[in-house]
This record gives structure tokens, sequence and C-alpha cells, in this order.
């Protein structure tokens, strides 16, 4: 309780009032009374035979975002989490486990952690863990595996925090249906100071030893002719900054970051949540599991609600009824969701585009083997904060990523996010009872041919090579895997203009499943401002 305490409580994070909102969970929804909420919903899980007047699936960045303005329009709320709440240390006396030394908290019901980085100098890094309902899931389909948040927060509790608007011109690629002055004049300022997005400071950033890292990423990027650009993030850079002096829990530096962040990073339990919290009329039920949701007889909608143990297993089923539903499951859960819910016959009237456009935001990892004299620094910030970008000559954007082991690795790491054509769908398996993504791992070979416009160019210029020791043995090529899954509803296809499923009014999809498989950089903001423009638009005509 005490680490928590310090983590939100810390300088640079949240005001009194939201560091008494952000304990809410903890301490239970009835002391938030003081805070000027009328109508507060029951505290607590939803109960069997419930009905409310919002019912949102997920607590990632759609639903969120969705909850607050709903909640700030008057409208009661009810949020349904499969994963965990994470607001109560562990014996170590933190929420979160550390990057490097996996635990018990930091996989979604597997036996063997799957670490996107599986190898090091050769060596096989995963173990064996308990079953525990932990915060990643590295959700495996034939041809990709999905990393994804589990717990209140969703993917913010688990990501890089890179917060990243896309270029402008870029924009109609992403969302050709969407008014672009709209999005950079409203949206996405909206979102960036929604999520407490804030940029280095480029004098700190040139001489921190945390960053040497980026800085040999800068380096090379730029002798080889690339633009070299600043990304902004939501971790908090002054908090890291006294991280660095030692005055404060280290958690950027100390190697936190896949697992969750115990201090500095603005997940979204401390913002959009937090705040939707303080209005008093948005609960959430995590380790709650939506199955089904189907129209209700006399108006509205039934859905269909697991109850989960810590072990992942099943310990009682719900049913609740909701006059609107939003599905803010993220592009795989939400997918998932609709298309069983139409192939058997929960939702038949959905239209067929439902599964359709799913793709992985063109992602592709690799590691640089650099020479002694390009060190990239025993400490290194799990929090990236540069990119190099050559999107428009070769298809893609890349992140110079850490690689914070602790030790002098003399490798530079990065994330491609490449424009590949490339998208799946996912359809209904009534043989096992389980939803299937046609996604083919040799679909990647065109996100590593953009990849290599940068890095064969820059291996060539510095005289260096690839590693072949991060991935499996002698695999360059991080291919199996996305961080970035995005849609299976796509906006204006299979919703309207605005999210609404075609096929049934007061169903509505608000996550990254409306975004059509790529969006030229890192997703979360784009997926935060499109539901801001969305949600407006919803509360306006429809409520
Ligand atoms: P998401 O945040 O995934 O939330 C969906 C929520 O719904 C989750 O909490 C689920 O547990 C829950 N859920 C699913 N199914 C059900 C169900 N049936 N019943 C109840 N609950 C359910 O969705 N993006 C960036 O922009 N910058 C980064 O630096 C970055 N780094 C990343 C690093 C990692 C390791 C990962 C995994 C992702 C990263 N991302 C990053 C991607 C980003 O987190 C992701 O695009 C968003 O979280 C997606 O937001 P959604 O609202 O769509």
């Amino acid at each position: 309780m005490t680490d928590s305490i310090k983590a939100i409580g810390g300088p640079g994070g949240l005001s009194r009032r939201g560091f008494i909102v952000g304990t809410g969970s903890i301490l239970g929804m009835g002391l938030m009374g003081g805070t000027g909420a009328s109508a507060a919903p029951a505290a607590g899980p939803i109960g069997d035979g419930a009905h409310v007047p919002v019912l949102i699936i997920g607590t990632g960045y759609g639903g969120s975002v969705a909850a607050l303005r709903l909640a700030q329009a008057g409208v009661d709320v009810h949020m349904v989490e499969m994963g965990m709440a994470w607001d109560t240390p562990g014996s170590d006396g933190k929420i979160f486990a550390n990057t490097k030394s996996p635990d018990v908290r930091s996989y979604w019901t597997r036996t063997r952690t799957k670490q996107p980085l599986s190898n090091f100098l050769g060596f096989p890094l995963d173990k064996d863990v308990p079953r525990y309902t932990g915060i990643l899931d590295a959700e495996e389909f034939a041809g990709i595996t999905v990393y994804q948040g589990r717990g209140v927060g969703g993917g913010s509790l688990v990501n890089g925090g890179m917060a990243v608007t896309p270029k402008r011109s870029r924009f109609s690629g992403v969302l050709p249906s969407v008014n672009a002055d709209e999005m950079y004049d409203v949206y996405y300022p909206r979102a960036n100071a929604g999520l407490g997005v804030n940029e280095i400071d480029r004098a700190w950033f040139d001489t921190t030893a945390c960053y040497q890292f980026a800085r040999v990423g800068r380096k090379h990027a730029e002798r080889s002719g690339f633009e070299f650009v600043y990304v902004p993030n939501v971790y908090d850079f002054e908090y890291m900054k006294q991280e660095a002096a030692g005055t404060v829990p280290k958690s950027a530096l100390a190697a936190e970051i896949l697992y969750g962040n115990n201090y500095g990073k603005k997940s979204l339990q401390k913002t959009y949540l937090a705040q939707a919290k303080a209005t008093g009329r948005v609960s959430i039920s995590p380790l709650h599991r939506v199955t089904s949701v189907s129209p209700a007889s006399g108006g509205g909608y039934t859905i269909v609600i697991e109850q989960l143990n810590t072990s992942g297993d099943t310990t009682g089923t719900k049913t609740v009824k909701a006059d609107r539903v939003f599905f803010a499951a993220g592009s795989v859960g939400t997918s998932k969701l609709l298309v069983k819910l139409k192939a058997t016959g929960a939702l038949p009237g959905l239209n067929g585009e439902i599964g359709k456009g799913w793709g992985d935001n063109g992602n592709v990892m690799c590691g640089r083997a650099n020479h002694m004299w390009d060190a990239t620094g025993a400490l290194q910030s799990s929090m990236p904060t540069g990119g190099i970008d050559n999107w428009d000559a070769g298809g893609a954007f890349a992140e110079v990523a850490p690689l914070p082991t602790g030790i002098e690795t003399y490798a530079s790491f990065y994330l491609s996010i490449t424009n590949t054509p490339k998208r799946a769908e996912f359809s209904w398996n009534a043989a096992t009872g389980r939803v299937d993504l046609s996604w083919q791992t040799a679909w990647k070979q065109t996100s590593i041919d953009m990849a290599k416009t940068i890095f064969d160019k820059i291996n060539s210029m510095e005289g260096t090579v690839y590693r072949s020791d991060l991935f499996g043995a002698y695999k360059i090529w991080g291919d199996h895997l996305t961080y970035h899954p995005l849609g299976g509803a796509v906006l204006n296809k299979a919703t309207d203009n605005y999210g609404r499923l075609r096929g049934y009014s007061g169903l509505y999809a608000i996550d990254g499943s409306l975004i059509p498989g790529n969006t030229s950089v890192n997703p979360f903001v784009t997926i935060t401002a499109l539901a801001e423009r969305n949600i407006e638009k919803i509360i306006a005509t429809d409520l």
C-alpha cells in the first residue's frame, strides 16, 4: 500500500483530489461521497440481475474515454473488465512485477512465460510460473502472437507510453472517413491533454546516462540520412529525472515496463479512469468477462458475464441488462465477441464487415550489434522517446527501443511500425468453439523488407550487423508478434462513421477495433482521439 501511495502521490503525480480518487478502488467507492458526486451507482462488482443505463466492455483507452464523457454528461456507467484491478501490492510490497524478473503477476493464465524477446546471448529466457490472471496476455493465433494488457486500464498498464500523433499528411491513410481538421484541431489535443502526455527535456536527453542508447540510435540514424524524431510519452519525465538523481523510488530506471510501472507512468488508472471515478457515476467489475450480448425483450440488451478467480477459472455467471453497450474490449477482444455473437445467433443482424480489416500495425522487431566504441549503456530508461522516420521513402517508422538488461550489451534495439497492406479476418470456428484469425507468419516479410530500408543502410554505413540472439537461435527478426492489434470492427464499415454498430441501435464499438489495421505510428493516441470524437457525437445525438 505504501508503495502505491508514493507512486500516485509522488512528484509530478496527481493532485490531492486525484490521489484520493486514485485510491478509491482500494478504499471503497463509499468514500467518494465527498467529491460532489450525485446518484452514485452501486459500489463494487455488478450484481446478477442488475439493470444499468450503459455497460462498457473493457477498461482500456476507448472504454475509459467513453466512461468519463458519459459520466460527465450525467449518465451512470458500469465497466466490466476481465483482468484484475491492479491496486494491491504483492508480497514484495509492489503492485507490478519487474520486467527482468517475471513472476506470477506477469502473464495472463499461462504456466510458462512468453517473453517478447525470448532469448538473450542465445539463451532462452522463459520460465515456468503458476497460472494466474496476470497483466500481460500473449494471445496465440495460428500465425501471430498478440500481446495485450489485462486489467483495469487495459494496454495502458503494460505499454511503453509512447504517445505519438501521426503526421497530418498521413492521416487520410489511417482513417479515410474522418475529418482531419476536426481531429487535429480538437480531438488529438483533447486526447493528449487527457492522457497527460509530456515531452523530454532535450538538454537532459543529451546528457543523461539512461538515454545513451537513444543517442546512439539518433547518431546512427542521422549519419545514414534518416530523420530522428523525438516522441512524447505519458511517463512523467520530471519524475524520471528524480529517479536519475536518486531522490525517488525507481521505475523506468529500474527496468519496469512490460508487467506494469510502480511509479512515474500516467496509465489510465491515473488519468481518464481516475477522473471518471471522481464523477461518482462510474463503477467497475474487475475479473468479470463478458461472453454474450443479445437483444432483451422489451428493449436494451441482455449481457452474460463470467466471474473469474485469480487462476482464471469461472466461478459464477451473471446476467444483467443494459440500455446501451459499448464494445471496448480492444481490437482482438471486441472482434472475437462480435464474430462469435453474429455467428452463433445472438446478434445475427451485424453486417458482413464484422471481423474484417485486422492488421498488426506492421510491427517487426530487430537488434543491431554495435562496435565497442558505441556502447549503449548499462542503465537504460525503459521508456522509449525517439524514432527513425522513413515512412514516406521506405514505409517504416522505427522506435528506438531500450534493452534494459542492467549490463552493457552494445546492442541497438528497434520496434518498427511498417506500412504493410496485409489484413486478416477473424472467423468463428464451430468445431473448436473459438474465433480464429487468418494472419500468416509469412506476411511479415513485407514489414521486414520495409524495416530493412532503414537498418540495412545503417549497418552498411556503420559497418555493423544484425543481432541474431534475441528471438531464438540465429533468428534476426521478431516477426512472430504484434503489440498493436487494430481493426475487426472498422469505422464506416462494420459501424457507421461514429462507431454505431450497423444492425443494432444502442450497440457501439469504441476501441482499436475501429481502426483499419495501421496508424503509421504507435496507436493509443489515435484510439483515444477517435473515441473522444465519437463519444461526443453519440452523447449529442443518441442520449
Ligand atoms: P485495450 O487497451 O487493449 O483494452 C481492452 C480491455 O478490455 C483490456 O483491459 C481487456 O482485458 C478487456 N477485455 C477484453 N475482452 C473482454 C471481455 N470479454 N470482457 C471484459 N473485458 C474484456 O484496448 N501503444 C502506443 O501507442 N504506444 C506504446 O508505447 C505502446 N506500447 C505497447 C507495448 C506493449 C507491450 C503492448 C502490449 C502494447 C503497446 N501499445 C502501445 C499498444 C496499446 O497499448 C494498445 O493499442 C491499446 O491499449 C489499445 O487500446 P484499446 O482501448 O483498443
